[in-house]
């Protein structure tokens, strides 16, 4: 699985960098990033033993390996983080679909909520990217999605910018290039209440609602991954005209984990 470890975790543990987005204009923005990495804090655990676990995170807990299979090697996650990771064979398939998918000119991926880091890993190991920018607005979880990469042997191939994804991105509007750039967003669903539907109503997302984040990357190619139950008919109304969206049921042991949505940018 991990196929870049090659001493880089040590290294990538050791640095202490400064993150900061403004300071990083080239052609993309973050691209070339004085990347930097933030202490773990209070907030990041690695559980060992089912006791330490908050019991409505526990149900995750047992999912670990599935989750992270380098788990052992010192995975750190927030509370929050469990909730939205994405599991790692999903993680992998997606990024391996991704890699099919996605048209020879599209070189960047921005994740813009990379939680603890799950997919930017599975997109660096898929060594399909030239640039991979992972934004995460929470510190202590942009630390524990660094230190995870470590784990992983990738964390310096992402740039990791720690800030809104909303502000980012309207902020860096002029020297993002659309036509090279892929937004694959993985959302906060609202808790774990959010299977209590019957049909997931991606308007009432909270905090942001499926239009919110079309609207910041319409005119960029975008993943979005939603839950297994979301309404289709308003996946569909985000598809530019003439143009169509697939849907892809993301399934572990038979059982659908979540669903993507490939929706093609209106401009290209
Ligand atoms: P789940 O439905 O909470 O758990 O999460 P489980 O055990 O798979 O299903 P259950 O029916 O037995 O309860 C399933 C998957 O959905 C997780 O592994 C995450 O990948 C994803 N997921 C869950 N939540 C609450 C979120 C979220 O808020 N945001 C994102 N992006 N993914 C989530």
């Amino acid at each position: 699985m991990a196929k870049k470890k090659s001493g880089k975790r040590k290294r990538a543990q050791e640095e202490d960098i400064a993150l900061d987005y403004d300071d990083n204009k080239s052609n993309q923005p973050g691209a070339t990033a004085n990347t930097t990495f933030l202490p773990l804090t209070g907030q990041c655990h690695h559980y060992r033993k089912v006791g330490e676990v908050p019991f409505d995170i526990q149900k995750y807990w047992h999912q670990r390996h599935s989750i992270f299979s380098e788990y052992d090697a010192g995975i750190q996650m927030t509370d929050d983080a469990w909730f939205g990771v994405t599991p790692e064979p999903v993680a992998n398939q997606i990024a391996t679909d991704l890699s099919l998918r996605a048209p020879d000119e599209k070189t960047t991926i921005i994740d813009i909520f990379a939680g603890a880091g799950g997919n930017a890993i599975a997109f660096a190991l898929s060594e399909r990217w030239t640039n991979i920018i992972a934004i995460e607005k929470d510190a202590s979880t942009l630390a524990c999605a660094q230190h995870n990469a470590a784990i992983y042997g990738v964390s310096e191939f992402i740039t990791w910018v720690n800030a809104d994804c909303f502000s980012y991105l309207s902020e860096n509007r002029s020297t993002i290039d659309a036509s090279s750039t892929v937004i694959f967003a993985s959302p906060p669903w609202g808790g774990v209440t959010y299977s209590n539907t019957e049909i997931f109503d991606l308007s009432t997302m909270h905090p942001y609602s499926i239009q919110e984040i079309h609207k910041a990357c319409t005119d960029m190619y975008s993943v979005l991954y939603l839950p297994r139950h979301s309404d289709l008919r308003q996946v569909a109304k985000l598809a530019p005209k003439d143009k169509k969206i697939d849907i892809v049921q993301y399934c572990m042991k038979g059982a659908s984990k979540a669903l993507v949505a490939y929706v093609p940018a209106s401009s290209t």
